[in-house]
């Protein structure tokens, strides 16, 4: 089967997920077309099977905003056409559901039938995709989608809240590649970081506003005044700069790490004694299963679908949003005593094994023969 699949190709959770499925379909011998405006991240060497079509958006002194949308869609129209595809998977709905629509519009005048899936991913739909400059395209294309998953339970049911949606959405959970995941500890990198045994504790994000990166700060700080730690931050955004003001201010930042963004998150995840997620809203929280996956406990928030993963008592613990108290104490609880910690990573790796993409590929892959299947009957 071709598949087209078109998503954001920076460090962000959708952008990852799509990126890992569409490598994970090739090993499977299908051909995947990623449609970007520029290389995914997670996407680097030639791979068998894998194509890569940039969208360029020309500039012209008339515009002083690009119509990428249009691009976007006039570059879907020539890839279906000339690689026959035979269909397109959209990841986050902004602007790749409406796009897709134009492009299929665009072929169905041609007389080629095009099925679109479309996956929502979390703020296409409860941030951004609500704000009423978005929101009627948004429901719009989504409905007019040959399918719609979204990554957890909460995130479906928001949409279905926030939106006039008239069809089914499958969930189809986020997935990690265990295998990867399960790296051994570089000492040297450890020793580096920690040199005198310290525990390490890790916050991945894009550090937007939603992530309160803050709260991070302060239950690190809580921490390291009863237990030697250090703690690692990893990606960038927005938020970093305060983020590293307030750790000056506390007078702990020779005990915390910006590493900036990073590829072999693996690597660094493999070193972790507790990862921490502290935001306001996360749809999945993709970041959080792949430091589960590699065996370490999670204290987040109980925010959106963070429920659905992080199993409060077992694989970390889970506190209102802001409630930097409990978070603290929380994390200080797992990481005191040595047998404690391992209990919580033992859980936190088993229970991280219900996502292995094994178990997860295989649903795109039963909905891609659904949705194929209508194509060769609408022929
Ligand atoms: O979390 C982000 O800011 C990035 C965002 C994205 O769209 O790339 O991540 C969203 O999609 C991920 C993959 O499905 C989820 O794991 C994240 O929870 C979700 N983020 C939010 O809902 C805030």
């Amino acid at each position: 089967m071709r598949i087209g699949i078109v998503c954001y190709p920076t460090f962000g959770g959708s952008g990852v997920l799509a990126t890992e499925l569409g490598k994970a379909l090739a090993q499977k011998d299908y051909q995947v077309h990623f449609i970007t405006y520029q290389q995914p991240v997670r996407l680097n060497g030639f791979i068998p099977n894998i194509f890569y079509h940039e969208v360029q958006v020309p500039t012209y002194p008339l515009f002083d905003y690009p119509p990428y949308e249009t691009a976007l869609a006039s570059t879907m129209v020539d890839v279906i056409k000339n690689n026959k595809l035979d269909l397109l998977h959209v990841h986050y709905a902004i602007p790749h559901a409406s796009a897709a629509f134009m492009a299929k519009k665009i072929l169905e005048s041609e007389g080629i039938y095009i099925p679109v899936i479309t996956t929502l991913h979390g703020t296409d739909i409860t941030l951004v995709g609500r704000d009423k400059m978005y929101a009627p395209v948004v429901a719009f294309s989504i409905n007019e989608s040959d399918a719609i998953t979204a990554v957890s339970n909460n995130l479906r049911d928001e949409t279905y809240k926030i939106f006039n949606i008239k069809k089914e959405i499958e969930v189809i959970y986020n997935f990690v590649d265990i295998k990867r995941f399960t790296r051994k500890p570089i000492d040297a990198f450890r020793k580096a970081l920690a040199p005198n045994g310290e525990r390490i504790l890790i916050h991945a994000s894009n550090f937007r506003k939603i992530k309160r990166v803050l709260d991070v700060v302060q239950i690190f700080n809580e921490v390291q005044k009863q237990i030697p730690a250090k703690l690692l931050f990893v990606g960038d955004g927005p938020e970093r700069q305060t983020a590293e003001e307030l750790s000056r201010k506390l007078n702990i930042c020779d005990k915390i790490q910006f590493v900036g963004k990073q590829e072999q998150m693996e690597d660094i995840l493999a070193i972790g004694d507790l990862f921490l997620l502290t935001s306001e809203y996360e749809s999945f929280g993709l970041a959080a299963l792949e430091a589960m996956a590699s065996g370490v406990p999670v204290v987040s928030t109980n925010a959106g679908g963070l429920t659905e993963i992080n199993i409060h008592g077992q694989t970390g613990f889970m506190a209102d949003i802001g409630d930097v108290e409990t978070m603290s104490q929380q994390s200080i609880e797992i990481l005191t005593d040595e047998e404690v910690l391992k209990t919580f990573k033992k859980k936190a790796s088993e229970h991280a094994k219900k996502f292995d993409i094994n178990h997860i590929v295989p649903e795109y892959e039963n909905l891609y023969e659904k949705v194929a299947g209508k194509k060769y009957a609408a022929v």
